[in-house]
């Protein structure tokens, strides 16, 4: 053999080899992504799901919704159907970005969720400002009609409203509560259940596993069904702890709902891996959390969770899980609030600046071992 033939023979070999591995590490990782999808793992169960932010909607954060789209079948939008957002000023709707996140939403099949039609937070000023019922009872239902018939069989499930409660189980005073006391609600629940009849109607709130809360929740839905209004289900936020809530708090709330003839919905999970400031002793809620934005002890995983915290974080997900399996006749639908860890909101509140580890993914889009906790609970 010439010594040029030699050298061919040599290179197409190498060729070979390097197409070959290519085709491993591609079968390899398809392999993994089927079987390690949260989607299918879960699909005889629950739906589960992320809430996406503006540059994840418009598709530029590939990275994300590549994962988005391996991981999940329902999405919700995490800012951008918020009043402030979609309807800032009384004749004024930007309807391009929620345009885009039903479209990815129906592109992959997915289930949409609408957050959210009437909440006192992040409410466009000039509706802030209402004082009598009449002008309030007209925006409101211009702002439900234009948007839930927009979206018309195309949003699956609307948080109707947000928030109403206090931790007591009495309503909030917002200026929708002022204006109109509870009535804004059962008006929202049937101005929706007009403009999509399809569409799930959902009450929304956090803290929902506190026994007055609670009350306050029930109380909320049979009034609602008292009147024949349309509800199908409670929507418990889920920003939780490592430590709390407890699992039979979170149970008997389960339970409490599902007694009323509605699904349950865990909206918005994150477990926060940080000390927040109501847990130091002695630390008022009303306290200014500004002093501890530079303070090592608050922000103890600069780089990544300690082990310890890992495992911690892994078994309370597990916990979770397996609360959630055992009722998953009761709950619809589980949606995480966020993608990834450095995209949770929990990196900013309650003291901005710190590095937080609240989702199933890091900062790379790696799954951690809280995710590989969970779906083994699928092959127990
Ligand atoms: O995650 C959202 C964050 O980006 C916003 O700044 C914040 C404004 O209030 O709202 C966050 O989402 C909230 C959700 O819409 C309703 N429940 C509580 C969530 C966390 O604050």
């Amino acid at each position: 053999m010439t010594h040029r033939i030699k050298k061919i023979l040599l290179v197409s070999a190498l060729i070979l080899w390097v197409s070959s591995c290519k085709n491993e590490v591609k079968e390899i990782s398809n392999t993994q992504s089927k079987d390690t999808s949260l989607k299918d793992a879960f699909k005889s169960d629950f739906l589960i799901g992320a809430a996406l932010n503006k540059s994840q909607i418009e598709e530029k954060d590939t990275l994300s919704i590549n994962l988005i789209e391996r991981e999940f079948n329902t999405i919700s939008p995490e800012n951008e159907m918020k009043w402030e957002q979609i309807h800032p000023q009384k004749d004024t709707f930007y309807f391009d970005v929620a345009d885009k996140y039903v479209a990815l939403g129906e592109k992959n099949n997915m289930h949409v969720v609408g957050h959210t039609l009437i909440w006192h937070s992040q409410l466009a000023p000039w509706m802030q400002d209402v004082k009598d019922s009449l002008t309030m009872v007209k925006n409101i239902e211009h702002h439900i009609n234009t948007i839930v018939k927009r979206y018309k069989g195309k949003i699956d499930t609307w948080d109707v409203v947000n928030e109403a409660l206090n931790e007591d189980g009495s309503f909030r005073t917002s200026n929708f509560y002022k204006v109109m006391g509870d009535n804004f609600i059962s008006l929202a629940f049937k101005l929706a259940a007009e403009a999509d009849p399809d569409a799930k109607l959902v009450y929304n709130d956090y803290n929902l596993w506190k026994p007055e809360k609670r009350g306050g929740v029930v109380r909320l839905v049979k009034d609602l069904q008292a009147q024949g209004l349309k509800i199908d289900g409670v929507g418990m936020q889920a920003h939780w702890s490592l430590e709390g809530p407890s699992l039979k708090d979170i149970e008997n709330s389960i339970l409490a709902y599902a007694a009323l003839g509605v699904k349950v919905s865990f909206t918005e999970l994150d477990i926060t891996a940080l000390p927040n400031p109501w847990d130091l002793d002695g630390a008022a809620v009303e306290q200014n959390y500004e002093q501890y934005e530079n303070d090592p002890k608050m922000n103890p995983y600069p780089e990544k969770l300690s082990v310890a915290a890992a495992t911690q974080m892994a078994n309370r997900y597990e916990a979770i899980f397996k609360l959630f399996l055992k009722h998953k006749d009761k709950i619809d639908r589980v949606t995480f609030w966020g993608v990834n860890d450095g995209q949770s909101w929990l990196n900013y509140w309650p003291i901005s600046g710190r590095t937080n580890h609240p989702l199933l993914f890091d900062r790379d889009f790696n799954p951690k071992k809280a995710y590989y906790n969970v779906l083994a609970l699928k092959n127990k």
